[in-house]
């Protein structure tokens, strides 16, 4: 009786103890805690930014630098393309409309190898086109109904539903997300599509011994060390090297690349647009929790689930913040900032509430200091517009009705929002 007593004690307070680890999700705007974010345009000495010269020399490096050490991590060496096989270029695609080119770029360090597929439709032009660099979650292949499509033979998650089956896909995965990319569309208004992939650089698991992570270990390593990239940061250096290849190409113009992304795969291009100057426009569709949702107002997804739920996409250090968002010396206005003064578009769904839209917003709006220091107009709004409603000044904003999910409407926006800069 006794010892059962202590037994039951002894569980209550242990559960007390979890329990009070567990936060309540928040999805009530009511229920969001007071919470601080830092300035922009202060130092983290507290000294204040006021020249465009101090932001570029000065909070720039800093704000990249506690990013890459505290979230996304760094990446641990140089590796160029080993080489790149095009496996064709052929101007029949969409009923003679665009042109389709594959290749892939190949990697290697000592006995390991790489494959990065890569699918490009591009609109005939007698110039160079500018594009949109996009990943795709299965494989490219089920982005458009077109069965000259290569299939990926990376490790892809299982859904039989889109006849992905023993973590590879098959011929009855075709165009089975072509809902998420109006390739017509896109192609019509003068833009082309590069897509690959996401798990050709990296397979979307919490195991580092695949992907590109283990072409950098030290012997006897199996992980990255605790400052070192997770997943997002192998994907964002994925879409750098495409990049690299972007600016051999000579049908595409490599000064006109959108990299642009959904949920995970929009965190992702934030990081790449951070990291990498070189793209001239960023797109961030519906990316929420370590992408563009200000993680302080623990709305919706958090930083501790995050870090449970898909312990491999950020760094270690990352993990210091989980339930203690306050000890963040950062906040992710701060990475849309690292964007300026290039075009931004952050767009949200009033169904996508584990996105937290509202700090989607936010993070846009504080981000805009940045821009108006470096002489652009940021968001030309203060307040978050109505459903449907985009605003677009130098940083786009949406939010749209419906669900979580990549649209024909959010792309209508993003062509919109490229042509005032690249037309
Ligand atoms: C969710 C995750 C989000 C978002 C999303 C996605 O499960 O909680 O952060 O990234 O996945 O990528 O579809």
């Amino acid at each position: 009786m006794k010892s059962g007593l202590i037994i039951l004690m002894l569980f209550c307070f242990l559960s007390g103890g979890l329990l009070a680890q567990q936060r309540n999700v928040i999805d009530d705007e009511a229920k969001v805690p007071e919470y601080k974010v830092p300035d922009v345009l202060t130092r983290f000495n507290g000294g204040k930014i006021k020249t465009a010269k101090d932001w570029y020399r000065k909070q720039r490096p800093e704000i990249l630098q506690k990013f890459t050490q505290e979230v996304y991590g760094k990446v641990p060496g140089v590796l160029g393309i080993h080489e790149v096989k095009v496996w064709e270029t052929s101007p029949d695609a969409l009923n003679g409309l665009a042109v389709r080119r594959q290749l892939s770029l190949f990697f290697k360090k000592g006995d390991k190898s790489l494959e990065v597929n890569v699918l490009m439709y591009l609109p005939k032009s007698q110039q160079k086109v500018p594009v949109f660099l996009a990943y795709n979650f299965t494989g490219n292949h089920a982005v458009y109904n077109d069965p000259n499509i290569r299939l990926t033979e990376s490790w892809v998650n299982n859904d039989p539903s889109v006849g992905i089956i023993n973590n590879q896909v098959t011929e009855q995965s075709r165009a089975t997300a072509s809902n998420r990319w109006p390739v017509e569309e896109i192609i019509k208004s003068g833009y082309g599509l590069v897509t690959l992939y996401y798990g050709d650089v990296d397979p979307d698991k919490d195991d580092f011994s695949d992907g590109i992570e283990p072409f950098f270990y030290q012997e006897n390593q199996t992980h990255p060390k605790f400052d070192e990239w997770g997943s997002i940061a192998a994907w964002a250096w994925g879409l750098s090297r495409v990049m690299d290849y972007l600016e051999k190409d000579d049908l595409v113009d490599a000064k006109k690349v959108a990299v642009l992304g959904h949920s995970r795969l929009g965190k992702t291009a934030l990081w790449a647009g951070a990291t990498d100057q070189r793209f001239a426009l960023v797109v961030s569709n519906e990316s929420g929790c370590g992408g563009a949702a200000l993680s302080k107002r623990i709305f919706g997804e958090t930083v501790q689930i995050i870090n449970t739920s898909f312990p491999h996409w950020f760094c270690g250090n990352f993990k210091k913040y989980n339930n203690n968002e306050a000890d963040l010396p950062i906040d992710q206005h701060m990475l849309l900032a690292l964007i300026a003064p290039r075009p931004l578009y952050v767009a949200s769904a009033e169904g996508d509430k584990w996105a937290d839209p509202r700090g989607e917003f936010l993070a846009a709006k504080y981000a805009s200091a940045v821009y108006e220091l470096l002489g652009k107009e940021g968001l030309p709004v203060k307040e978050m517009p109505e459903v449907n409603h985009p605003v677009m000044g130098t940083i786009g904003y949406h939010i749209r009705s419906g669900k979580h999910d990549l649209t024909l409407y959010d792309w209508q926006q993003y062509i919109r929002f490229a042509d005032k800069f690249f037309r």
